[in-house]
C-alpha cells in the first residue's frame, strides 16, 4: 500500500484515470471482474494439459463439448475475448442504416455495431436508470419499446441484442418470463435473438433467488433455458467462466457459422484456437463447469451483497438492488454541487483511490461517449462508480476495508469539485482519457 502522497503523485500522472494507474501502485484492486479471478486447483492442472498444435488441438474440442452442454448451443467459435466475438457477430449481420435495439449499451458491444454501420437503440424497462427503484429485474427489455423499433425499421433489425446480466445498469438481471415474450415477439416479426452471456451464470442465479416457479431449479437448468431462447451468443470468458482470458461466439444457424469460421481467421486466429492458447481453452472448459456450481455462485454473488449491504448500512448510495458482480456507488447523490459534465463519477473514482488505494471505474458520462452521429455527448441518467469484486480473490475482510474507506470519502464530499477531460481518444474513450483538477 503506497503512502497517501504517493497516492496523490500517481493520481496525477495517471490523469485522474484508474484504467491508467499501475496494478502496483493499488491496495484493493475493484476496477473490474474481467481476467482478475483467481483459477482452481483443476484449472492449473488443466493448463499443464495444453495440446498447443495449431489446428485441432483437443482442448477446443473440450471447450465447444462444455459449451454445447452447458449453453445449449450447435456451433461455437472461439475468439480472444469476447470483444472478438462482438466483432465477428457484427460484421456477419449488420449492414450499413441498420438498427440494433438491446437492453442498455455496453461500450464494446455498441461500438462493434457502429463500425459495422448499425446504430444502437435503448430498449431496457425505465426502472434500469433509476439507481434505486428496487425493480427485480431491471435488466428486462421494455416490450412496448422493442415493438416500436421493430415496426418502425421493417427489414432494418438484424438481431435485438440481449445483455444478462446488464452491466451499466448495475449487473441487473433479465427474467425468464420477460426474455420469453422477447423471444414471442422477435419471432413474429422474423428478427434474431442474441445474447451477451457475459455474466449469464449470474443472471441465472438471480431468477432462481427471484422468480417464481425456478427456487428448486439448477443453475445449469435455468443456464440453458436462458441460452434456449436465443440464437447464439457473445461472450467474454473473463467473468463467469474464471479465466484470465479468452471469449468464444456461439450460433444454432449452420450457414451462419460458417461464415464466422471465415472471418474468425481474419481477426482472431484459426477456428480451433480463435486467440486463445491450448491451454486457455481448458481452463475455460473447466472453469465453466465450476461456474454453475450452487455453491461456488452463492458465494460469489453473497459477496457482492455483503459489501452492498455495509455501504447501505452507512448510509452510502448506491444502485438498488445490488448487482451480481459488483456494488455501484452513485456519484450524482454523493457530489449533488457537481455537473455532469464536471465528471462526478470520474471524480469520486479518484478520491476513492487517493483516499484508500481502493481502485474502483468510471461508468457514467466517460464511459456513454459521444453520439457516432452527432458527435454530441451522451448523457446517461446513471452517474456511477463500480465496485467490481473479482471471483474467488478477496475475503470478507477486504470488503470491510473498502466499506471504510468510501465511507471516509462519503464523509468528504463536500468541498470536493470535479474535473475535466484533457485527452479524449476517439474510441472508448473511457479506457485512456486524461483529466485535471478544476
Ligand atoms: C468489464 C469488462 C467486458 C464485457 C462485458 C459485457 C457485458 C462484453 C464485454 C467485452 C471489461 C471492460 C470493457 C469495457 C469497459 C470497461 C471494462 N467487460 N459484454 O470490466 O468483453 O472485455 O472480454 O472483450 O462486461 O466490465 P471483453
Amino acid at each position: 500500500m503506497l503512502g497517501a502522497e504517493a497516492r496523490r503523485s500517481a493520481l496525477v500522472r495517471a490523469g485522474y484515470n484508474t484504467f491508467l494507474l499501475r496494478s502496483e501502485e493499488v491496495y484493493i484492486d475493484l476496477l473490474t471482474d474481467s481476467g482478475t479471478g483467481a483459477m482452481s486447483d483443476r484449472q492449473w492442472a488443466g493448463m499443464m494439459m495444453g495440446d498447443e498444435a495449431y489446428a485441432g488441438s483437443r482442448n477446443f474440442y473440450h471447450l465447444e463439448e462444455v459449451i454445447r452442454r452447458v449453453y445449449g448451443y450447435a456451433h461455437v467459435t472461439p475468439t480472444h475475448q469476447g470483444r472478438g466475438a462482438e466483432n465477428i457477430l457484427s460484421k456477419l449481420l449488420i449492414k450499413p442504416g441498420d438498427v440494433v435495439p438491446g437492453n442498455m449499451y455496453f461500450t464494446t458491444t455498441r461500438l462493434h455495431q457502429e463500425l459495422a454501420g448499425g446504430r444502437f437503440v435503448d430498449i431496457v424497462i425505465a426502472e434500469a436508470h433509476d439507481p434505486v427503484s428496487p425493480h427485480p429485474f431491471k435488466g428486462n427489455a421494455d416490450l412496448a419499446a422493442l415493438e416500436h423499433v421493430l415496426v418502425e425499421h421493417p427489414g432494418r433489425v438484424p438481431y435485438v441484442c440481449i445483455g444478462a446480466t446488464v452491466n451499466m445498469a448495475g449487473g441487473q438481471p433479465i427474467s425468464l418470463e420477460n426474455l420469453r415474450a422477447v423471444r414471442a415477439l422477435t419471432r413474429r416479426h422474423d428478427v434474431r435473438v442474441m445474447l451477451d452471456a457475459t455474466r449469464a451464470v449470474e443472471n441465472a442465479f438471480f431468477i432462481q433467488q427471484r422468480e417464481s416457479g425456478y427456487a428448486q431449479r439448477s443453475i445449469a437448468e435455468i443456464l440453458l433455458e436462458i441460452c434456449e431462447l436465443s440464437d447464439g451468443c457473445t461472450m467474454s470468458g473473463k467473468k463467469d467462466s474464471l479465466v484470465n482470458t479468452g471469449g468464444w461466439l456461439a450460433l444454432n444457424d449452420a450457414a451462419l457459422h460458417e461464415e464466422a469460421s471465415n472471418l474468425v481467421v481474419v481477426y482472431e486466429g484459426l477456428h480451433t484456437y480463435g486467440g486463445m492458447a491450448g491451454r486457455d481453452m481448458e481452463a475455460m472448459a473447466l472453469g465453466i463447469e465450476e461456474s454453475i456450481q450452487q455453491e461456488h455462485i452463492r458465494a460469489r454473488v453473497g459477496q457482492v451483497e455483503y459489501l452492498g449491504a455495509l455501504l447501505q448500512r452507512m448510509g452510502i448510495p448506491i444502485v438498488l438492488p445490488v448487482g451480481g458482480h459488483a456494488v455501484y456507488l452513485d456519484a450524482r447523490a454523493i457530489y449533488p454541487q457537481l455537473d455532469q459534465e464536471q465528471f462526478p463519477a470520474q471524480t469520486l473514482a479518484a478520491e476513492l483511490y487517493a483516499e484508500s488505494g481502493v481502485r474502483g471505474v468510471e461508468r457514467g458520462i466517460v464511459s456513454a461517449g459521444r453520439n457516432a452521429t452527432t458527435g454530441e455527448n451522451y448523457h446517461p441518467a446513471l452517474e456511477l462508480v463500480r465496485l467490481t469484486i473479482p471471483r474467488r480473490v478477496y475475503t470478507q475482510s477486504h470488503m470491510n476495508v473498502v466499506a471504510e474507506a468510501v465511507a471516509a470519502v462519503y464523509d468528504a464530499r463536500e468541498n470536493v469539485r470535479g474535473l475535466r477531460m484533457v485527452h479524449e481518444p476517439k474510441y472508448l474513450r473511457f479506457f485512456q482519457a486524461r483529466f485535471e483538477p478544476l
